[in-house]
């Protein structure tokens, strides 16, 4: 459905708010079917896998085809235990921005696999540069969940120190790189990394995540033309989760095309696969991880997902797509997926999934707790004003020494 004024063209989703929930337009091959080439592959000989779809879970929830990477049950359940952390994480810091204890927050509902399975895939030492959605790397690296709250809600153990937007994490410690506010400035910024640890001769590589919606930006074109070039050991994720804020993913160049198929055009290795399935991103991301160290170039990864929530806290779905729509996603709830797999290998049960549901929304309570002990942005201590010329350049320079002049500090 197009608007039909000829003189401008603006792509429509298919289905708008009042309307039915509708998503019949999307194909879905069987789990199992695409085939798994060797990692040295020529990126041009991929096109079919960045047209088709990766899928390992089936829908009886039983892992099939070449790309089951036939993980061990521990690492199944720790897989799912971070997706969970995530969920429940998301989930009290939005009641917790409601009730005005922090300014702003973004969740990643429906996008956990996205994030978890693919950190899990690479080494720790490997760089990442997220975007906001993939708070679920730092729950898979083992960052502490009192330090993330204290920088959402800015108080004194914020290691930002108040200078970011919630939810705009660094940990340097994690080899998780500051997220900019800017919109896929990583790209560029991974495959630069990426280039350096080849240069250094270092085995360690770099993975990087955008929305659909930033292939749209300049960055994405540059980042690709040098990771294909240089060939970097670097892995670049386009999340598509179908929604840019208020914009479908057409917006962005996504109708008649898939997002994988634009890394086919700089000659990269482009991978397509379903993001709800934890299996699917963890091989298809060991897979490019494998590649890159073996010194035969990056790829693309398309992941191809739901964002079953608001963009952010500032935002309300309702205005532009059909409510419940989340429910319809033809490719499930990542959790959920997980979980039913696990019960169909006899290694997990409903009571075993409810105690650890309760266990980590526990957990999480405390952790607010022992947060707000440091402070809240409302009620202080913050970070002193001079503090916000400290840690940028080695030596100020005289503008920066003038401007703290003025401010009398
Ligand atoms: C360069 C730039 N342009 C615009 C914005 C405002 N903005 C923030 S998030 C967003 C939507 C991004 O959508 P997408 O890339 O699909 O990622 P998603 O939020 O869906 O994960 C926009 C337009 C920005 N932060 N930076």
């Amino acid at each position: 459905m197009t608007q039909s004024d000829p003189r401008f063209h603006v792509p429509a989703p298919h289905a708008r708010p009042g309307d039915t929930p509708d998503f019949s337009h999307i194909a879905i091959p069987p789990a199992g079917e695409a085939r798994r080439p060797d990692i040295d592959v020529e990126g041009s000989e991929t096109a079919d896998l960045a047209t088709g779809l990766i899928r390992v879970l089936d829908h009886n929830h039983q892992a099939v085809g070449p790309w089951n990477p036939e993980l061990s049950a521990d690492h199944l359940r720790e897989g799912l235990k971070h997706m969970m952390t995530t969920r429940a994480y998301d989930d009290r810091m939005l009641k917790l921005q409601r009730q005005g204890k922090m300014s702003f927050y973004m969740k990643s509902t429906g996008e956990e696999a996205v994030a978890v399975a693919a950190a899990m895939a690479l080494s720790g030492d490997d760089m990442v540069f997220p975007s906001y959605r993939q708070q679920g790397i730092l729950f898979s690296r083992g960052r502490d969940m009192v330090d993330m709250m204290c920088h959402c809600i800015s108080n004194s153990r914020d290691n930002l120190k108040g200078r970011q937007l919630p939810v705009h994490y660094t940990w340097a410690e994690g080899n998780f790189f500051s997220i900019s506010g800017n919109l896929t400035t990583q790209f560029p910024q991974a495959v630069g990394y990426a280039m350096a640890c080849q240069y250094r001769g270092e085995s360690r590589i770099a993975a990087s995540w955008i929305g659909e919606g930033s292939t749209a930006e300049g960055d994405f074109h540059g980042a690709l033309v040098m990771a294909s070039t240089y060939k970097a050991p670097v892995i670049l994720n386009v999340v598509n989760n179908q929604w840019a804020i208020s914009t479908f993913q057409g917006i962005a160049g996504g109708q008649g095309q898939t997002f994988a198929m634009k890394g086919i055009g700089y000659g990269l290795a482009s991978l397509r696969i379903d993001g709800n399935d934890f299996l699917a991103v963890h091989a298809a991301t060991a897979w490019a991880a494998e590649r890159a160290r073996a010194g035969h170039g990056a790829t693309m990864i398309e992941t191809f997902t739901y964002r079953a929530d608001a963009h952010s806290t500032s935002d309300d779905p309702s205005g532009y797509r059909p409510k419940g729509e989340e429910a319809k996603w033809p490719l499930g709830d990542p959790i959920e997926r997980l979980k039913n797999h696990l019960i169909g290998l006899g290694e997990w049960d409903q009571e075993r999934h409810d105690a650890l549901e309760a266990e980590l929304n526990d957990q999480v309570i405390a952790a607010y707790k022992e947060a707000e002990s440091h402070g809240t942005l409302h009620d202080g201590p913050l970070s002193p004003v001079s503090s916000m010329f400290e840690d940028v350049c080695e030596e100020q320079d005289w503008r920066l020494r003038r401007q703290r002049q003025d401010l009398g500090i």
